[in-house]
């Protein structure tokens, strides 16, 4: 899959200023930190998203537009505010809780769960895959940041977050690219899928 371009849409104080329209919506779901942001400027190969060095700034929804070349498609990513992130939780934690459960009973297609290599099985993450698996949207987990983790700690550490949360992950790197364009193919899989919503499932 090509990517052919992302472009920042604008930000979102509440679940009422998310289109309406009939876009795939991709939601990205992770602690404050772990890469959300600098994932979509990799994904984009330019920056149109802000990173932060200092954790749990993102206080609003950031969406997205995104334009895959083969096959022609559009989604929406939706980068949510971060959850569980120690110094400031609460405020974050409150965020996810207001605006995500608000959001995903009828929102996204699909949702991406973003969990940090390095940390297998933090009881937030595994909190928030719980709740995410039993939404009615499509689900995936990519771990962030594998290059700060030396090669020969990769695959067990990739075993246990695989383990812990009872589904494939697929590891990637913003700063190497590593892992990128699988992830590529997977957002265009997860958005060419129909929803369950759209199948009138529950
Ligand atoms: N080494 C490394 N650092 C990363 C990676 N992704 C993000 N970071 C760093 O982690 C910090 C938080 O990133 P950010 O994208 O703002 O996280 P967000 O809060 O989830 O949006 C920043 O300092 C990034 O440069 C990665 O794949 N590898
Ligand atoms: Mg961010």
């Amino acid at each position: 899959m090509k990517v052919a371009s992302v472009r920042f849409v604008r930000s979102a104080a509440a679940i009422t200023d998310l289109p309406r329209d009939t876009i795939p919506q991709l939601a990205l779901v992770g602690r404050s930190n772990v890469g959300k942001s600098r994932l979509i400027n990799a994904l984009a190969s330019t920056r149109v998203a802000r990173v932060s060095a200092t954790p749990g700034k993102t206080r609003l929804m950031n969406l997205y537009r995104l334009e895959v070349a083969t096959p022609a498609r559009v989604l929406y990513v939706v980068d949510l505010p971060g959850y569980g992130y120690a110094r400031g939780g609460a405020t974050a934690r409150r965020m996810f809780d207001t605006m995500a459960r608000a959001y995903f009973p009828h929102g996204p297609t699909a949702a991406l769960l973003v969990v940090d290599a390095r940390h297998p099985g933090l009881a937030s993450d595994l909190a928030a895959w719980k709740w995410l698996a039993a939404l009615p949207c499509h689900t995936a987990v990519v771990a962030s940041k594998i290059d700060k983790l030396p090669r020969a700690e990769r695959v067990r550490a990739l075993e246990l977050w695989q383990t812990s949360l009872n589904a494939p992950v697929l590891a990637v790197s913003a700063v190497t690219g590593e892992g990128l364009e699988k992830l590529r193919n997977l957002i265009a899989r997860l958005a060419s899928r129909r929803t369950p919503h759209q199948d009138g499932a529950t």
